[in-house]
């Protein structure tokens, strides 16, 4: 634990300034217990406390009751303090397992500010040009950059740099003569019709399309190698030719593109993960056509091929994505000994599957792409999991996704991992867990509350830095939250679906009719109930999938109570089944009858509509727009929310949004500028902060469209797929000649990582039950 012990080397530890705080002021202590104390674990004559000063940074003390002593302690004595409780002799047993990934991270720099937090690309590049700078005295100071160069290659045609240019004096003399035959040449002379006078100095195809974009990349590299700069850094990588293959693997739920939303395991990972290969895509077309090159980039998502589909097409193997020219969803069947398995199985138990899924996997992979992936992204823990065990072993460069981490999810999922390892298997899911946030180059985040947490919540990687699973392993070092591997890069929403209720001439009108119906037609049917009686008012309006933790039903309650809102507003939401023996999902089907009992309770009938689970996206996208005519609102009441997708989609269709304080849009919005935070552990502020807008808005006639466009000015400058592809591939460039670098310290840590994986996952793993039947055999090889 880097961070943690710098941390405690400060001179205002809890440790120095709790004993004389003990004796001189109970209040202080009583303010920094209440407000700092993540737990306390209490073994008499002893309190062990964990603490948390700030985001990102524990402290661990022990206070002895008698004399009130207090001494710092190490993680491992305070994980042994928490054991104690749970399992006395695994706590006393001196060989318990204890991991520590921090062993090997020792000669990694890192970073030391908060703030830096997330941002790990940076500060990865002032290494690398700190690296690179070294050793300026010596010839070959730059030869880690040229060995990187010289293998570049696009199915073994040469790229930049051909083998003449083997040092680096060569290659900074050939850059000087190059630059001097560009600069005689006009800016859009094309590159072909000076690649044979180019290749004579020893350069090849991937500098650019034009003599001024050749020239621009020429200077940049000529600059770096003559002193290096994180800026240079970041430019030159963006323009390396290295990325041009990319697998995406999310194995669990029901990954497809039409009827999926909804299912089980099924939500907005997967638009997420559609929407970041169209960027992707999109970013790679336009950079392979800066680079003057005409290669068709690939990128396969990879799932599981499930055979019994439920009416969706993922019992297909190859599927198109749409809206893209080169990306496809590639789905591999999960094989056991007794074949293939035909049902869906949820992701608390898709572990025994995984390491044949990954073997077959690869083998389509590459039979697919006909060559090896540049770059490897996992998504959510089976699918990061999956891509460790792929990277490692072909070597490629690994970025991880966690939309949400369960950890955090459970009070005390790591302590009781016994209690609730029938059901969720947190065993496996949290081995797979560090082994892949071990295993990444760089993590990507949708926010630094992810990362870090907040100023009351640990982070959701934060709490991987030291656990415990009594009678299984204790994890005194699992990840540091100041790695720079961690980097923040926010998804956005299809701009092409979700955009602003202004824009007459692109909006969706062919659906309005439909929309008007499922809005105000006073019957009900299978599709919405309940209805609005005053057609003038403005909507207050919320979509999610009908979870608790989205707490749909928290901002009914809030509408019933509050009889200044109901006033000014309608509700409208859109959510789960009206009919609860639709549902095989528990939660679903008691927030289906919580529902039904709210509208009776606050007798809500004439001001409150519902509508069921909605699945064209192109529809939602204009149902937000219709809102906004409405000049209503968008409100996300969720107890938390890991990102919050249906956030940024509101607002880039123009509607003022109200969402949740808890998780990532506390982030996404700042409050009273680009829209507001509700607190849904406080219904009556909430709904009363919305009937102040709307009676603001009666006032100010201006003022509901200015906080429509300050929501979009947010979105535009932070929330865009394009700023999120252009970032992601900058990381795939720069890690990629990063662990390059450290070659050595990556083998110690894989080599460790796989004795973890060897001796201790698979056997997890294999305790989780599979199915005794519903197997198909597979067909004959060809
Ligand atoms: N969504 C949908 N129909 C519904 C409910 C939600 O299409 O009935 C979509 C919504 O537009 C968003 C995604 O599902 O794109 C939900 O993503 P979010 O991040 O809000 O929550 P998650 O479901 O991932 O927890
Ligand atoms: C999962 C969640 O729970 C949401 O908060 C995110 O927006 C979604 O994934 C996409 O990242």
């Amino acid at each position: 634990m880097a961070s943690t012990s710098s941390a405690l080397k400060r001179s205002d530890t809890i440790a120095e300034t709790m004993p004389d705080a003990l004796r001189e002021s109970r209040f202080h202590m009583k303010k920094c217990f209440a407000s700092r104390t993540q737990e306390a674990a209490v073994v008499p004559p002893y309190v062990a406390f964990a603490v948390r000063p700030n985001p990102g940074f524990s402290e661990f003390v022990k206070v002895n009751a008698d004399d009130l002593a207090v001494d710092g302690i190490s993680a491992t004595e305070y994980l042994k303090f928490k054991e104690m409780i749970f399992d006395e002799s695994w706590a006393n047993d001196e060989n318990a397992l204890e991991i520590d990934f921090g062993a090997f991270d020792f000669s990694t720099p890192r970073m030391t500010l908060p703030s830096s937090i997330g941002n790990g690309l940076n500060f990865v590049l002032k290494l690398i040009s700190s690296r690179l700078s070294t050793h300026a005295s010596c010839s070959d100071y730059a030869k880690p950059l040229l060995d990187y160069l010289l293998p570049l290659n696009y199915h073994g045609e040469n790229l930049m740099i051909n083998e003449s240019l083997d040092t680096v004096e060569k290659l900074q003399t050939a850059l000087i003569r190059a630059e001097v035959l560009v600069s005689t040449l006009p800016k859009a002379t094309p590159f072909p019709n000076f690649e044979q006078r180019f290749k004579v100095l020893g350069f090849e195809k991937g500098w650019g399309d034009t003599a001024e974009r050749v020239g621009e990349t020429m200077r940049l590299l000529s600059e770096v190698l003559q002193a290096p700069d994180s800026v240079k850094l970041e430019s030159l990588f963006s323009r390396l030719p290295n990325t041009f293959n990319i697998v995406i693997f999310s194995p669990h739920g029901y990954f497809g593109q039409s009827n999926v939303l909804g299912l089980p395991d099924t939500g907005g990972q997967v638009v997420y993960i559609l929407d970041q290969v169209r960027a992707l895509e999109e970013e790679l077309l336009l950079r392979i056509k800066q680079q003057g090159l005409a290669v068709k980039p690939q990128i396969l998502v990879v799932t599981r091929l499930i055979p019994d589909a439920r009416g969706t097409k993922c019992n297909q193997e190859l599927e198109a994505i749409i809206d893209t020219k080169h990306s496809h969803i590639l789905r591999v069947p999960f094989r056991t000994e007794k074949g293939l398995l035909r049902q869906w199985v949820s992701r608390f138990d898709i572990y025994p599957y995984l390491e044949t899924f990954a073997l077959d996997a690869t083998a389509k992979i590459l039979r697919h792409m006909e060559c090896k992936p540049d770059l490897i992204i996992g998504n959510y823990s089976d699918g990061n999991l999956v891509a460790s065990l792929i990277a490692s072993k072909l070597g490629i460069t690994q970025g991880t996704i966690a939309h949400a981490l369960e950890k955090t999810k459970y009070e005390d999922s790591d302590a009781k991992w016994k209690e609730f390892d029938p059901k969720y298997h947190f065993s496996c899911q949290f081995t797979a867990d560090i082994i892949s946030m071990n295993c990444a180059d760089f993590v990507i985040t949708s926010t630094f509350q992810e990362i870090a947490g907040g100023k009351d919540r640990p982070g959701q990687y934060e709490s991987h830095t030291a656990f415990t699973m009594p009678g299984l392993y204790r994890v005194v070092s699992g990840i540091d939250v100041f790695d720079p591997k961690f980097n923040i890069a926010a998804p956005g929403a299809d701009q092409s679906v979700y955009f602003p209720y202004s824009e007459k001439q692109k909006r969706f009108t062919k659906f309005q009719p439909a929309i008007e119906e499922l809005l105000y037609k006073k019957e009900e049917n299978d599709e919405h109930i309940g209805f609005l009686a005053d057609q003038k008012k403005p909507i207050i309006f919320s979509m999610a999938r009908l979870d608790t933790v989205k707490n749909l039903t928290g901002l009914v309650e809030w509408f019933g109570k509050n009889k200044r809102l109901r006033n000014l507003v309608n509700l409208v939401i859109v959510g789960g089944f009206f009919d609860p023996s639709k549902s095989k999902d528990r939660e679903e089907i008691a927030e289906i009858k919580k529902l039904h009992a709210l509208v009776q309770e606050y007798q809500l009938s004439g001001q409150f509509r519902w509508i069921a689970a909605q699945t064209d996206r192109y529809r939602n996208g204009e149902l937000y727009r219709c809102i906004a005519d409405t000049k209503g609102s968008f409100v996300q009441p969720a107890l938390y929310e890991a990102f919050g997708l249906t956030v940024i989609e509101a607002m880039n269709c123009g509607l003022p949004t109200f969402a949740t304080n808890q998780g990532g849009p506390a982030e996404i919005i700042v409050d009273g500028v680009s829209g507001f935070h509700i607190d849904p552990n406080n219904g009556d502020e909430s709904s009363n902060k919305i009937a102040d807008f709307f009676e603001k808005c009666k006032t100010d006639g201006e003022y509901w469209k200015k906080m429509s466009a300050a929501g979009l000015q947010r979105i535009n400058e932070c929330y865009t797929w394009k700023i999120y592809a252009n970032k992601v591939l900058n990381m795939g460039s720069t890690y990629g000649f990063w662990r390059q670098l450290r070659d050595a310290q990556k083998l110690a840590k894989e080599t460790y990582i796989h004795m973890f994986y060897n001796l201790l996952f698979r056997k997890l793993a294999k305790n989780v039950a599979v199915p005794s039947d519903g197997y198909e055999q597979p067909a004959p090889k060809a």
